[in-house]
């Protein structure tokens, strides 16, 4: 949802630049002999985008800055406390401390590796991505997650770390909180 409206944006931006452009060309022939009235045109155009970038931008700026730290944010707004799943990849099978959660509750998954670098990749029941990290050796990746809905998801590894990678596969139940 959110992909199909910044698609919508960026196609108009870049339209509107498009249609920017042809209009520059299309004027780019004419002879101007005296500037004066267009540099005091120009620079009044200046002027009022920028007291519009101002009154746009600068509460738009300051309104994002509320959801800062987005970890604690996220946590907070659930009143419940975090749910931890302990995540290990091995060649060739993920092992977790826990394949049940709750809907609605944010979830850190710790991921490491005991081998080498596996993709630790969460699918909803259409195989649809929807959170993936990287599980490195001797290293704890956190990647917090809200289930909005339950469901079975998936983890797979994205990552081909040999011969049998496509096994590497373990349900999580999300259920009803
Ligand atoms: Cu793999």
């Amino acid at each position: 949802m959110i992909h199909d409206t910044v698609w919508l944006i960026s196609a108009t931006l870049m339209g509107l630049l498009a249609v920017a452009f042809i209009f520059v060309h299309a004027r780019s022939h004419e002879r101007v002999n005296d500037y004066a009235p267009l540099q005091k045109r120009a620079y009044r155009l200046r002027t009022v985008l920028f007291w519009v970038l101002v009154f746009t931008l600068g509460p738009a700026m300051l309104y994002t800055l509320t959801d800062l730290p987005y970890g604690s944010a996220k946590a907070g707004a659930s009143g419940g406390g975090v749910q931890v799943i302990e995540a290990v990849g091995h060649q060739w099978r993920w092992e977790l401390d826990r394949t049940e959660v709750k809907a609605g509750e944010p979830v850190e998954f710790r991921v490491t590796s005991a081998d080498v670098n596996h993709g630790f990749g969460i699918y909803d029941a259409n195989l649809r991505l929807i959170a993936q990290t990287q599980a490195m050796p001797g290293y704890t990746n956190r990647l917090r997650h809200t289930f909005p809905a339950e469901g079975t998801y998936r983890v797979l590894c994205m990552e081909y770390c040999g011969l049998v990678h496509h096994n590497m596969i373990v349900e999580i139940k999300v259920v009803k909180p």
